[in-house]
């Protein structure tokens, strides 16, 4: 596997006093560390993790009913085991991928996040997981391929939720391979060091932590390597309130609701909303990717 940068900071490594430094003097320490790369301005900052009753009780994952709660109380329903991703389309070992055999050639580590939904709330995940660049690369990704789909279980008997045609179901994703192949993008498999709970995404759900949360779509089955952007569930459902990109930031509103902030779950009832960071506050890291586009029009 290609050598990559990787992220061995944990939470613990936050020092109170990093938290007083500014940014660059952050920076600078971490690679002084070997961490070269990436120290979010999230995690530089303030980044206290949500406990793992929010991120565990209040959720999306519509294929178990579209109340917040309705993920916990219903998912208990999801078999996890055994479990196997298709990953086909343009590479070069297309197959079935068994859950087992991805996570004993993968390296898990702890990356702290912010998650913002594009309904204006967010939270703080530590996630456990891999990059999904790794994960391509054990199918081979092939020159031409553009594009990466992706494709939630889609199983009546074990999701209440899937009767109702809120959704085209199977729920649908898509990212640029750029943007899939970004280091920042990772495969979650865990929470707290502990398995993914299955309201969350179990076993595999992806984690993109600028793009508004439905992109980062859970319960894996399918990857597909594409030449085209797929069709995406939110898109497809409302092309003119969710894009293809959906890049938070705080500047394009929804049609419906401003953007400009948002509701940290956990903050109690009178805790103040937050200002939305462009990019989730992701935008040293990922900006580039997106240097000639109007985010306007690339919504
Ligand atoms: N398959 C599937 N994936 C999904 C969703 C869903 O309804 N079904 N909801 C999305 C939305 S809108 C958000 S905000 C996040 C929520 O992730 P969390 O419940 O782990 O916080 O999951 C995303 N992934
Ligand atoms: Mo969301």
């Amino acid at each position: 596997m290609a050598h990559r940068w990787k992220n061995d900071l944990t939470r613990d490594d936050i020092t109170p006093e990093a938290l007083f430094l500014n940014r660059r003097q952050v920076m600078a320490g971490l690679a002084g560390l070997g961490l070269a790369g990436l120290s979010t301005r999230a995690e530089a900052e303030t980044l206290k993790p949500n406990t793992w009753d929010e991120i565990t009780s209040y959720n999306n994952y519509y294929e178990f009913g579209t109340g917040k709660g309705d993920p916990a109380a219903n998912a208990h329903r999801l078999t996890t085991e055994p479990w196997s991703v298709t990953i086909d389309g343009l590479v070069e070992r297309p197959g079935e991928y068994q859950f087992d055999e991805i996570m004993a050639k993968m390296t898990i580590e702890e990356r702290i996040y912010r998650l913002r939904c594009v309904e204006a709330w967010s939270m703080v995940v530590p996630w456990n997981g891999f990059e999904l660049a790794d994960l391509l690369a054990l199918a081979g990704v092939r020159s031409g391929a553009k594009y990466v789909a992706f494709e939630t279980a889609y199983r009546p008997e074990e999701m209440p939720g899937v009767r109702f045609p809120v959704i085209d179901w199977p729920y649908r994703e898509g990212l640029r391979l750029d943007e899939a192949m970004h280091p920042l993008t990772i495969m979650a498999t865990g929470i707290y060091d502990r398995p993914i709970p299955n309201q969350n995404g179990a076993p595999l759900r992806v984690v993109v932590p600028w793009k508004y949360g439905f992109k980062s779509i859970k319960s894996i089955v399918r990857i597909t390597l594409t030449d085209k952007e797929p069709p995406t569930s939110w898109n497809m459902l409302q092309p003119n309130e969710y894009g293809f990109y959906a890049n938070v930031n705080p500047k394009v509103d929804h049609p419906r609701w401003s953007q400009a902030s948002e509701r940290k779950i956990g903050g109690g009832l009178f805790s103040q909303r937050e200002p939305t960071l462009m990019f989730n506050g992701y935008e040293d890291e990922v900006a580039a990717l997106y240097e000639d586009m109007d985010l306007t029009k690339f919504f």
